[in-house]
């Protein structure tokens, strides 16, 4: 790590809030003596280093030599080890003036402070032991959540439960650990038998395969899914499309091929981003418009993760409805749209619609929204990640333990066991920060928020 840049004894000044006019504006500081150095710019009703922490105080920025005052400015100490970095700090609300803020963050560096690198208050955080790192992630999370579900997520991330998850499997191999341990140091035991711990190893795999299964999910909920409709003309995909958008958007007809160019917006599906297409009808056609229509068309199903497959329940499965259906596609669901006048029933693993009326819809979005999870098995009521780097060193332990597990079956000593179960506890300490390498956490806090 860059210990110029994350030097934590070193009073740092950030804006907390955007670049951008603004009503209230935020300016964080920290580090040890940084409430006097503030106070020495500031005149309000009580001195801020003798003042009650975390408690507001109503007064003036004013430059010490020239006396000019630069803004009005409520202030907040924060007295270590009671804030977010461990440290002495303070955040002041200032008007959201470029020009204001510009003053303000001159006089702070010429009075001691240094601009904080992207993340520094978090990584000070961390190395103060406010947080772990599955909590600090999480705080970077939060912020770049793209959908409500995403930052619910990342907010029970940040109350800790994944690190809870993470130091129950570490505490669970731990215990097999000093199991070994005994069985190391006193090989005479080995007379009898000695009991494996294939129980313990089994349970922490689970585990972790289970979190790791979460990544998956944690990834739709930020990115969302692309789900397009497909079908023959006029098996009502266009109307489907309006039901979902819950507004006329796209131009329904009974005349074959309505819609040429196909149609885009975001809905969002109990939370789920996505990214839901209309598209032209696949027929056989001399018309080079449409061609190019039912081409492009081709090319949206190829990038979709999901392809809503409609059937038109009045007129019947075609020729080339049978030959669709004959190849296996696990990103397809099909749909019996038309159930209100259909000539026949609904064929077997179809679900039955009426774009019109509506019925059937809300079977429609459960069966859809399990299409998007089916190659996440887990279940989404545990913690979910949304690292990267924590997704890695999950698979780094669940390799651990596969290896002791397999160590086991073929009767291999114990030292060699031991080994392979410290690899695995290696792995979830990094994954909390209480083992980590210093380039990993530069790469993780510089893709922080200055100011964070
Ligand atoms: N009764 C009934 N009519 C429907 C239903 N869905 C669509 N229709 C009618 O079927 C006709 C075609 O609907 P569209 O939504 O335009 O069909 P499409 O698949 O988009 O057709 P193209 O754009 O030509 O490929 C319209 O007259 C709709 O009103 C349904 O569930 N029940
Ligand atoms: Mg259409």
């Amino acid at each position: 790590m860059n210990h110029e840049i994350y030097d934590p004894d070193d009073m740092i000044a950030a804006l907390a809030t955007p670049w951008a006019e603004s009503a209230i504006a935020v300016i964080r500081v920290s580090g040890a003596g940084s409430i006097e150095a503030v106070d020495a710019l500031f005149s309000g009703s009580v001195k801020l280093a003798g003042a009650e922490a975390r408690k507001l105080t109503l007064g003036v920025i004013r430059n010490p030599e020239t006396e000019e005052a630069l803004d009005e400015v409520m202030a907040v100490p924060f007295k270590s080890p009671v804030s977010y970095t461990g440290q002495d700090g303070l955040e002041l609300y200032c008007h959201g003036s470029l020009p204001g803020l510009q003053k303000i963050l001159n006089l702070l560096f010429q009075s001691g402070f240094r601009q904080a690198s992207p993340g520094e208050f978090t990584f000070r955080a961390f190395v103060n032991g406010k947080m772990d790192l599955t909590r600090a992630e999480a705080v970077q999370e939060i912020i770049s959540a793209k959908s409500g579900k995403a930052q619910s997520m990342a907010l029970s991330r940040l109350s800790g439960a994944v690190e809870s998850r993470i130091n129950t499997m570490k505490s669970n191999a731990l215990g097999i650990a000093a199991a070994f341990e005994i069985q190391l140091d006193y090989p005479e035991d080995e007379v009898e038998t000695p009991e494996t711990p294939m129980g313990e190893l089994l349970q922490i795999k689970e585990g972790l395969t289970e979190l790791i299964a979460s990544y998956q999910v944690g990834r739709i909920y930020q990115e969302g899914v692309v789900v397009a409709l497909a079908g023959r003309t006029n098996a009502g995909k266009s109307s489907l499309f309006n039901l979902f958008l819950k507004e006329d958007r796209s131009i329904v007809s009974d005349i074959h091929g309505t819609t040429r160019d196909f149609l885009e917006s975001w809905i969002s599906l109990s939370g789920i981003p996505v990214r839901l297409y209309d598209t032209a009808g696949l027929r056989k056609s001399d018309d080079p418009i449409e061609e190019e229509g039912i081409r492009r068309t081709r090319q949206v199903l190829k990038n979709s993760h999901v392809i809503l497959y409609l059937l038109d329940g009045e007129a019947g499965l075609s020729e080339d409805d049978e030959a669709v259906l004959a190849r296996a596609d696990n990103k397809r669901v099909v749909v019996w749209n038309k159930a209100d006048i259909a000539s026949q029933p609904c064929p077997e693993g179809a679900v039955p619609v009426s774009a019109v009326s509506g019925k059937g819809f809300q079977e429609l979005e459960k069966v859809l929204k399990d299409k998007i999870f089916h190659d996440s098995s887990t279940t989404q009521d545990g913690p979910v990640i949304d690292s990267l780097r924590q997704k890695n060193l999950l698979e780094r332990a669940l390799y651990g333990v596969d290896k002791v597990i397999e160590g086991i079956h073929n009767g291999l000593p114990v030292d060699i066991l031991a080994m392979d179960l410290s690899e695995v506890l290696q792995a979830l300490g990094e994954i909390t920060g209480e083992v980590s390498s210093s380039d990993i956490m530069e790469q993780m806090f510089s893709k922080f928020c200055v100011g964070k």
